[in-house]
């Protein structure tokens, strides 16, 4: 049952409550390697069901728009002050309700509708907010986009320079959401220099990489730099901005009041606490194990014969492109789920088929790693997804998924799955039945 226990709850929603317990055996019981995702501790699931949830604290520690504040602004500062000594930043922004609100706020702190934007193409691997066409950041900005190169699947820098110099874009944004390798910080720092442009690293994927000193840090490349806290860094739903101290003030106007009201005073002290478990020896551990995990991953499905971008991973994310196996993303990953294995489709680089049902899969060890597994499990992992994804290409369709042949086969390798994650403890369960 879900942990800590929610006894009032369950006794003034007895229908939620039951769902909440269900949400987390099933995240027991599953291999959860969707790369955004992790497993907080049970101290950040506890910071967030506290009674900071109860107040409004629109504005800064000191100066804010209500009465009450003696017990928030401590709480905001700590947060503040630890973002800023884990990543070593002059200025850290605690307030960002998520990802793309943080990315906005930037947008709003240096830009004017149709300034040019450069930054990756979501089908490269970029995100909505870095300038898709369904995106308001693509509807009120024009944005330009580098990729990777079709032979190497991975982002050429003197393309980017090409593109940078031709276009003389006010903003450049380096990170995504499906990159598997090093994010060269300082040479994009080079080219937003040499162009005048403002650099915006999105380390959201790979910020517990570089807390646990796993992946090179943007930090003092960067002008600023957004993340979420829920990714690697295995804190609550939020994110944060961190800034030059030149920056400071243009990225707090633009958070509050330029796009936010109140800040979730609950989620802030999460990430206090979030924060404070990043800065300890036992998290560089993590973080490194992390990177070994989903290399040891990438090493056993290249050994089944799967196709990885790039040939492999410097992080924690895979990107399979599954055209060699004759499936389609959307069919595998729905085998995988019943299977046990969660992920989620994705497009490859060059996709010739649509993002709803694309050629790939996009997978990491964020989760896994949390969870204390290790290369040997990787191993069975990946043999598990190898039988899957033979199930679904020999299904050939979701309807057929659901027959008794692929059904049976897909249930015991759940089975299996619950089996083995029975001897790996998960934050927010304990095993009752
Ligand atoms: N939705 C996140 C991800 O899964 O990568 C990005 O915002």
């Amino acid at each position: 049952m879900h942990e800590p226990a929610v006894p009032h709850l369950a006794a003034a929603d007895p229908e939620i409550a039951g769902l909440v317990h269900a949400e987390a055996r099933r995240q027991f019981e599953k291999i959860r390697l969707i790369p955004s995702e992790n497993y907080v501790s049970t101290a950040v699931l506890e910071a967030t069901g506290t009674v900071l949830t109860n107040k409004y604290s629109e504005g800064y520690a000191g100066k804010r728009y209500y009465e009450g504040q003696q017990v928030i602004d401590p709480i905001e500062t700590i947060a503040a002050e630890r973002a800023k000594a884990l990543f070593g930043a002059d200025h850290a922004n605690v307030q960002p309700y998520s990802g793309s609100p943080a990315n906005l706020a930037v947008y709003l702190a240096f830009l004017t509708p149709g300034d040019t934007i450069l930054s990756m193409d979501l089908p490269m691997g970029g995100h909505l907010t870095h300038g898709s066409p369904v995106s308001i950041t693509g509807k009120w900005f024009r944005p330009v986009h580098y990729g990777v190169r079709r032979e190497t699947g991975r982002v050429d820098m003197d393309d980017v320079r090409e593109i940078a110099l031709r276009e003389r874009p006010k903003m450049i944004i380096a990170g995504g959401t499906a990159i598997p390798r090093t994010i060269e910080f300082a040479a994009f720092a080079e080219i937003a220099r040499e162009v005048g442009a403002i650099l915006l690293a999105d380390m959201a994927h790979i910020a517990g990489l570089v807390a646990g000193g796993a992946h090179p840090t943007p930090v003092g490349h960067a002008d600023v730099v957004s993340t979420t806290t829920h990714k690697t860094l295995r804190g609550p739903r939020g994110a944060m901005l961190l800034s030059t101290a030149e920056h400071a003030k243009v990225i707090d106007k633009a958070v509050f009041p330029g796009l936010q009201g109140g800040p979730h005073n609950h989620t802030t002290a999460a990430i206090a606490v979030a924060l404070k478990e990043a800065s300890q020896p036992s998290f560089k551990d993590y973080a490194a194990n992390v990177v070994a995990n989903a290399q040891a991953l990438g090493e056993a499905l290249l050994e089944r014969g799967f196709d990885l971008v790039s040939g492999g991973t410097d992080n924690h994310l895979l990107l399979v492109d599954l055209t060699n196996k004759g499936v389609t993303g959307k069919i595998a990953a729905k085998a995988l789920d019943a299977a046990g294995v969660e992920l989620n489709f994705n497009t490859v680089p060059f996709d010739p088929r649509r993002p709803f049902d694309p050629s790939g899969l996009r997978l990491g060890s964020p989760a896994v790693t949390t969870r204390g597994l290790g290369a040997k499990e990787m191993v069975h992992i990946a043999t598990w997804i190898d039988e899957a994804v033979a199930v679904a290409a020999r299904a050939g369709s979701l309807d057929a998924l659901v027959e008794p042949e692929p059904a049976g086969e897909l249930a015991r390798i759940a089975g299996e799955i619950r089996e083995l994650l029975t001897g790996f403890p998960m934050p927010g369960y304990v095993v009752q039945d």
